[in-house]
């Protein structure tokens, strides 16, 4: 499969949001490449008739054992950003997660959280404290539920469905500060012992378990692909549990 010779673009704010993420990623970590399975990169299928790409980006650095920033186009109808940052066992960090659909009409789902791996499944007083702090300024006019797996979620996830652009840049802001939090956050941790290791493990391993329960994007899939492949990807690019040591 070789490369288009015309990128696809896409809806504004997933152009927008690539940026942001790839900034802050640049401003904050030491990034090296990193490798998908299967030279996975860039991906072609058809969904209906339509064309599926996936383009997708990948970086590790100290902290982090995967960075993956993925962008989906489904025909002329449907833009999907995807990104999670899969922390290295030894650092006690959160999952930061991210997922936004858009059509035509505009963008149907706005999601974005970090979301906790320890224990008690909370996040850290560190976090919870820079969290609150710009939490009570947001103000989306459409909230939308999480359904049952949505559980892996923190107190800080947002869902909404942006109804103009003053929100899609308030979403856009706030990844930012999610980002800018987390990989700060990170600078300033030890090493874990290797018993606290394995409860972090867990958590990361809990949390790619539930997100592989989400049908909306397993039905993308396997309808641009087939069921099979729909497996393959979600359980080994989208949401690869990481191996107990
Ligand atoms: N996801 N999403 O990443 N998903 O990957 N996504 C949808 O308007 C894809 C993540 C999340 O209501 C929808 O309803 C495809 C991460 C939640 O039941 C579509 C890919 C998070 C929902 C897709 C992809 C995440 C959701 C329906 C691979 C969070 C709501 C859009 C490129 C951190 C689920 C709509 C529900 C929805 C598709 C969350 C079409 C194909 C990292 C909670």
């Amino acid at each position: 499969m070789s490369a288009p010779t015309t990128k696809p673009t896409f809806y504004p704010l997933i152009e927008q949001l690539a940026g942001v993420i790839l900034d802050t990623w640049q401003e904050n970590l030491d990034l090296e490449p990193f490798t998908l399975p299967d030279d996975l990169g860039y991906i072609e299928g058809k969904l209906e008739g339509e064309r599926l790409t996936i383009e997708n980006t990948c970086y590790q650095s100290q902290h982090f054992r995967k960075m993956h920033l993925e962008m989906a186009k489904v025909g002329a109808n449907l833009d999907i950003l995807h990104c999670v940052m899969f922390p290295r066992a030894e650092y006690a960090l959160p999952m930061f997660g991210c997922d936004l659909v858009g059509n035509p009409r505009g963008v149907s789902a706005a999601i974005a959280d970090l979301s906790p791996t320890s224990a008690n499944k909370t996040l850290s007083p560190a976090y919870q404290e820079k969290l609150r702090q710009n939490q009570s300024t947001l103000n989306f006019s459409q909230p939308r539920d999480l359904p049952e797996w949505g559980a892996i979620f923190s107190e800080f996830c947002l869902f909404i469905r942006p109804s103009n652009t003053s929100e899609e840049q308030q979403f856009l802001e706030r990844v930012r500060e999610f980002l800018t939090i987390h990989c700060q956050q990170a600078k300033t941790l030890s090493p874990l012992t290797p018993a606290e290791q394995a409860i972090y493990l867990a958590g990361q391993q809990h949390y790619c378990q539930e997100q592989q329960r989400n049908d909306k994007t397993r039905r993308v899939l396997e309808k641009a692909f087939d069921p099979d492949w729909a497996e393959r990807y979600m359980s080994q690019v989208l949401f690869d549990i990481p191996a107990s040591e």
